[in-house]
């Protein structure tokens, strides 16, 4: 395969660097969920095998992992899996239903079900660190970038049940609970640091949480009953030399927080423009976003000025790594993603 990025080594790479606030040769993009959702390859391979089978397949991650950093030449690979992984492997009982999302079986609705949860053994993923070893070896140059969820937006799944909208019941029982709830989004924070961990370890160049729901917060109820397990899933990382990168949609008012939490960049969705959003973050911290993912069905020239618009307003930031403000759309057609990563190395080479 011929990797995009023109650097030696993934340490050393314009995603690292650009994590950073370090020079780059030009902007590092890459697309979160690009592995599977829009690519027929993905579909292809994926037929027959139930998504959290897929998870756990190290030969079917690492191609799937693959595929998106061929097609598009992205300056980075994210791992194919899922948040909901780690408590799977753990032993909880979630299911990921076709056009759902991930459904839990028995969901926490008591002080009892919140200490009847299995803890994650760092044994149990062995799996991961063949995938993530594999992988490495063929991307060469280009970073792999790690990931987990972060404990609000996995207990939203775990007490809703599913995926959600308003993510009532989590409230309340954030609210009603407060002690259950800490225990809870404790565990949850180990489960999420022991599997970043594997990943780091195994040879992961940078991390991504993925808090997508924190969006529905105060900024009040994210400082005290949210943040501090986020950080604790960072500070587990210990002195393990990768970025950090932390992301949620909606986060408009929580912004210097997510930074707070021990962020090396913070992800941003389409809300904020990206100036503005380096004035919410300060200084010391690089950006990655904030494309629209829905721009991508509109017509080329749409795409096109709101690319250029993003790179422009990047500038404010002390580094930029362009991705979308959230996920791609199932339909959204790879050709326009693969166009528009050209088209950022191009309005950024030096
Ligand atoms: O690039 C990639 O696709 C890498 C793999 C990846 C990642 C980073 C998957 C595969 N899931 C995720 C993260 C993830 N999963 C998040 C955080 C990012 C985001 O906000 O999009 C969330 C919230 C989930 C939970 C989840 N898993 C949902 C969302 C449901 C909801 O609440 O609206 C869904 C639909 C899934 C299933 C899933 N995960 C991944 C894939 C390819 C699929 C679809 C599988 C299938 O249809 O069988």
């Amino acid at each position: 395969m011929s990797p995009a990025p023109v650097s030696a080594s993934p340490a050393d790479s314009d995603l690292v660097r650009a994590a950073r606030g370090l020079p780059v040769s030009r902007t590092p993009v890459w697309f979160m969920r690009q592995a599977g959702r829009s690519l027929p390859e993905y579909r292809a391979l994926r037929a027959g095998t139930a998504m959290l089978a897929a998870c756990q397949d190290p030969d079917l991650v690492t191609e799937i992992t693959l595929q998106p950093v061929r097609r598009h030449q992205v300056d980075a690979a994210i791992l194919f899996s899922d948040i909901v992984l780690p408590l799977v492997v753990a032993g909880v009982d979630i299911e990921i239903k076709p056009g759902i999302g991930p459904v839990v079986a028995n969901p926490v609705r008591t002080v009892a079900d919140v200490d009847a949860l299995p803890d994650l053994a760092p044994e149990q993923l062995g799996f991961l660190e063949t995938a993530v070893r594999a992988l490495v070896a063929e991307l060469g140059p280009t970073p792999l970038i790690g990931f987990a969820g972060a404990p609000f937006t996995l207990a939203t799944y775990l007490i809703e049940g599913g995926p959600s909208k308003e993510h009532a019941r989590t409230k309340a029982f954030m609210y009603a609970e407060p002690e259950a709830w800490a225990r809870l989004l404790e565990r949850l924070s180990r489960s999420a640091a022991t599997f970043l961990r594997a990943q780091v370890d195994s040879g992961a160049s940078a991390v991504q949480l993925f808090d997508s729901w924190a969006g529905v917060l105060s900024a009040a109820d994210y400082a005290e009953r949210v943040l501090p397990h986020s950080r604790a899933v960072f500070d587990g990382l210990g002195e393990r030399d990768v970025p950090r990168i932390h992301f949620g949609v909606g986060t408009g008012e929580l912004l210097p927080l997510i930074g707070d939490a021990g962020a090396d960049v913070v992800g941003v969705d389409w809300r904020l423009p990206l100036d503005e959003a380096a004035r919410r973050v300060g200084p010391g911290r690089s950006l990655q976003g904030n494309l629209d993912p829905a721009v991508l069905l509109a017509d080329r020239d749409t795409v096109e000025r709101e690319v250029r618009r993003i790179v422009r307003q990047a500038e404010a930031a002390r580094g930029h790594i362009f991705n979308l403000g959230h996920g791609v759309l199932p339909d959204t057609d790879p050709d326009v993603l693969t166009r528009v990563a050209a088209l950022v190395h191009e309005l950024t080479a030096e």
